[in-house]
């Protein structure tokens, strides 16, 4: 049975895939290669998909990189791997894959890495190195929020500027270099070389003992089913809330259909089709108007994150002394959303636990939408790295190998083997990863529209007229950052 069910999802998670590939490629250019445009890039992405049943590797830049430093300066999260260098073999999978690649690297290259782990303010430190023009860094890692606000201080090269590294590569995400590239330019991107892309992802996980105690329905069976909606969702939220500790108020000890933090109204709102902030048709970034089943979208989403009654926000959590991944793990909520980094958090807890897409808005809607979160880190090109040839060797291989060695281990071993728990969840993960959107109001914090947003729904204030009265600021704010990426 348990086989028979996966084989039906897999066919039917493949099939989804299909359609949205095909259904992005006509689109704003952004997930297809086809979207660089130029006869060149055209002959590029065509070869790269020849290679891709060949071998991805062959055409690989090589060189003799004379023995200098790789100089990487690297954003360190507590809620993610971020690990691109290390110190020597220690058993941990990643982290020996890591080890593995880095010295084969230098080995083959002839250079050695120095990467500069830093829990600051990264961006602040590569901007005090570029206006000195000490070229200390060659790249950086960090999370895009932390830079697309202030781009137009003109620290970093446009990436589709650097011919000696090919962005159609398999390990370049493909996903979002569309969404990121504005105006034909590009200022950063994830890969294989740097795991955050796959640990910024948001997920929903949700708690199988829960629903075995109160037979609500396989969460695996409504996706195949195409029934996985907004509305099966509240129902499971309200069927399963109680006042365990029986004081006449939904607070701390009690049980809740989701525990989260307003973060998360980002993801649920990609996941019903819609975003704060969305690309025209042409391609520039332009508020939401507030239609109809805009209005409709965000009035279901406040119906729930006010409701006290089945969704514990995370400030309740905390004043109950707890935190959200505890609560999770001792079954007293059926839902959690948060970023695949925090997965690890709640590895440990006794009741298994799956993780399905977030829910449609109803059932006409075509296929489920995943969330990046904007704090995802990616590379970024200081202006003062002339050395084009180098870096761009160094940035092929570097990708290449990660997708080849810690990919596969990241991948496979620590979020499907160890944090996972059924095949289901695997297949859900890698249709999500398929599937992914950003959110421009987040990623670039135009007239603070991502607070506004967060609050509106939290608060729940009324959609049109909170619109309405930050309008003209957030278009005024979008067409200060256009007027950089056009020039
Ligand atoms: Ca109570």
């Amino acid at each position: 049975m348990k086989l028979k069910l996966s084989a039906a999802l897999l066919a039917l998670l493949m099939c989804l895939s299909l359609l949205v590939i095909s259904a992005c490629g006509g689109g704003g250019g952004s997930s297809s290669p086809d979207g660089a445009g130029d006869t060149a890039a055209d002959t590029a992405s065509a070869e790269t998909a020849a290679e891709t049943t060949t071998d991805i590797y062959a055409n690989l830049p090589t060189g003799d990189l004379g023995g200098r430093e790789m100089r990487i300066i690297n954003q360190l999260y507590t809620w993610a791997i971020t690990q691109i260098d290390s110190e020597g073999i220690d058993g941990e999978i990643i982290n020996d894959e890591i080890f593995n690649r880095n010295r084969k690297l230098e080995d083959k290259l002839n250079f050695t890495f120095k990467v500069t782990d830093d829990s600051g303010d990264v961006k602040a430190k590569v901007k005090t190195s570029v206006q000195a023009g000490d070229g200390a860094y060659d790249l950086m890692f960090t999370g895009a929020f932390r830079v697309a606000p202030s781009i137009n201080e003109g620290l970093f090269t446009d990436l589709n500027t650097i011919d000696t590294i090919n962005l159609d590569n398999v390990w370049w995400d493909q996903t979002t270099r569309g969404q990121y590239t504005l105006n034909n330019k590009l200022y950063w991107m994830h890969g294989s070389m740097q795991l955050m892309i796959y640990e910024g992802l948001w997920t929903m996980m949700f708690n199988k003992q829960i629903v075995e105690d109160f037979a609500l329905d396989n969460l695996y069976d409504l996706v195949v089913d195409g029934k996985w909606t907004y509305e099966r969702m509240t129902e499971m939220m309200k069927a399963v809330s109680e006042d365990l500790n029986g004081n006449g108020s939904h607070d701390f000890g009690d049980r809740f259909g989701i525990v989260t933090h307003t973060g998360s109204v980002f993801p649920f709102l990609h996941g019903l089709g819609e975003g704060v902030v969305k690309l025209g048709a042409d391609g520039v970034p332009a508020l939401a108007e507030t239609d109809e089943k805009f209005v409709g979208i965000t009035d279901a989403l406040k119906s729930f994150y006010s409701d006290k009654e089945i969704c514990g926000l995370e400030p309740v959590i905390k004043a109950g002394g707890g935190d959200m991944y505890s609560y999770f793990s001792n079954d007293l909520t059926l839902f959690l959303v948060e970023v695949m980094g925090r997965v690890r958090d709640i590895r440990q807890m006794d009741s298994d636990f799956g993780l399905v897409p977030y829910p449609k808005y109803d059932e006409a809607q075509e296929f489920h939408i995943g969330y990046i979160s904007p704090d995802t880190s990616a590379l970024f090109w200081p202006v003062t790295n002339t050395g084009y040839e180098d870096t761009g060797i160094f940035l092929e291989n570097f990708g290449a190998s990660s997708y080849e060695t810690v990919r596969p281990a990241y991948y496979d071993v620590t979020l499907q083997g160890k944090r996972l728990r059924d095949n289901e969840s695997e297949q859900m993960l890698d249709y999500i990863y398929g599937h992914i959107q950003c959110e421009y109001g987040f990623m670039f914090r135009w007239a603070g529209i991502d607070g506004v947003f967060k609050s509106m729904i939290a608060d729940n204030k009324e959609t049109v007229s909170t619109f309405d009265s930050v309008r003209s600021a957030v278009e005024g704010a979008i067409a200060k950052t256009m007027e950089y990426y056009d020039s």
